[in-house]
């Protein structure tokens, strides 16, 4: 019936028209840099992009200091920041009380590129932190609740919780909260290689970051006969070159067909950073007694060795 059917807030094929906020060319410009290295904007087709670039909406944030989400309201628009920079506070005793000062602590801060606001839009819950800006300059792009429900959340949500439950099985990231595994998520890309295959060559320059989610790898190294490690589900690879900015130190290859979620250069570097010290201290070499860094061309103390 028409009155059942008012009360549906969005079936997918219904009628419905985002927002547009017309824009002049230097504005999309700017638009189209502030989003471009974001991960929840890079599995979108031209059509979705379109919708959600012309959905933005400009709001220029004045001053240092000024609160832009408050923990506890309902939320409203997800941002994404252009210029400046933001901190985020989170009051683990609930929402703030009125009159009462409760910001709580300091537990992230999020500079151009970044965003933030998603999840009161995609959990239907209260805002989960405060949000204040440090610098007196600031950008930052707006983008309703609906267009974001229709257009962005669905990859988004599909993406965290595929990799949600996977992510917290693998030990190498279970010092970082839940959030941060959920950024993680979002830059995660699958791929499959099949038996024999080389995943990564020795001596290559290292692009990619990678966690098997299934299967069995084996590296090996130029030199040695036998398999140096196995990997499993829940082991990670591909680190070395990236942390230290260096050729591939040995080859991957997949023993049966091996499900793989990468992380790209940039990625890791942007969300593994909490865990990269954790990282150089398993460099297989160290248990080696090998120098780590011997055969990256910059001899040099081993760290405590
Ligand atoms: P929101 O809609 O709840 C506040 O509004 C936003 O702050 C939130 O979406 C996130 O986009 C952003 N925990 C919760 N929210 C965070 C966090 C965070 N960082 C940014 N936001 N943590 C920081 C992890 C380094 C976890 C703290 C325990």
């Amino acid at each position: 019936s028409v009155s059942a059917e008012s009360l549906v807030p969005s079936s997918s094929n219904e009628e419905w028209n985002p927002p547009v906020y017309p824009k002049t060319s230097e504005q999309l410009g700017r638009l189209k840099t502030a989003v471009s290295g974001n991960f929840l904007f890079m599995h979108l087709d031209d059509d979705q992009s379109g919708q959600v670039l012309s959905a933005l909406m400009e709001k220029p944030i004045p001053g240092k200091g000024t609160r832009v989400i408050t923990q506890g309201d309902v939320g409203d628009f997800f941002y994404v920041v252009e210029k400046g920079s933001f901190d985020v506070y989170v009051n683990s005793a609930g929402s703030m009380l009125p009159g009462l000062d409760g910001m709580g602590k300091k537990v992230n801060s999020i500079g151009p590129g970044g965003s933030f606001g998603e999840l009161a839009l995609m959990y239907n819950a209260p805002r989960a932190a405060t949000i204040i800006s440090t610098t007196s300059h600031n950008i930052l792009w707006a983008l309703d609740r609906v267009t974001f429900r229709r257009i962005l959340m669905e990859n988004t949500f599909k993406r965290r919780r595929m990799y949600e439950a996977f992510l917290e099985e693998v030990s190498i990231l279970s010092s970082l909260v839940p959030y941060e595994r959920a950024k993680i998520a979002d830059a995660l890309e699958p791929f499959t290689f099949h038996p024999g295959e080389v995943i990564i060559q020795q001596g290559d320059p290292g692009d990619n970051f990678y966690i098997i989610e299934s299967g069995e790898a084996e590296v090996v190294k130029q030199g040695i006969h036998e398999p140096i490690k196995r990997l499993t589900k829940g082991d990670y690879f591909g680190e070395l070159a990236l942390l230290n900015d260096a050729p591939r130190a040995a080859s991957v290859r997949a023993v049966t067909r091996v499900k793989l979620a990468t992380l790209g250069k940039d990625g890791f570097q942007r969300l593994l950073g909490p865990v990269a010290e954790i990282m150089r201290r398993n460099d297989p070499r160290l248990a080696e007694g090998v120098d780590p860094l011997s055969d990256v061309g910059n001899p040099g103390p081993s760290g405590g060795f």
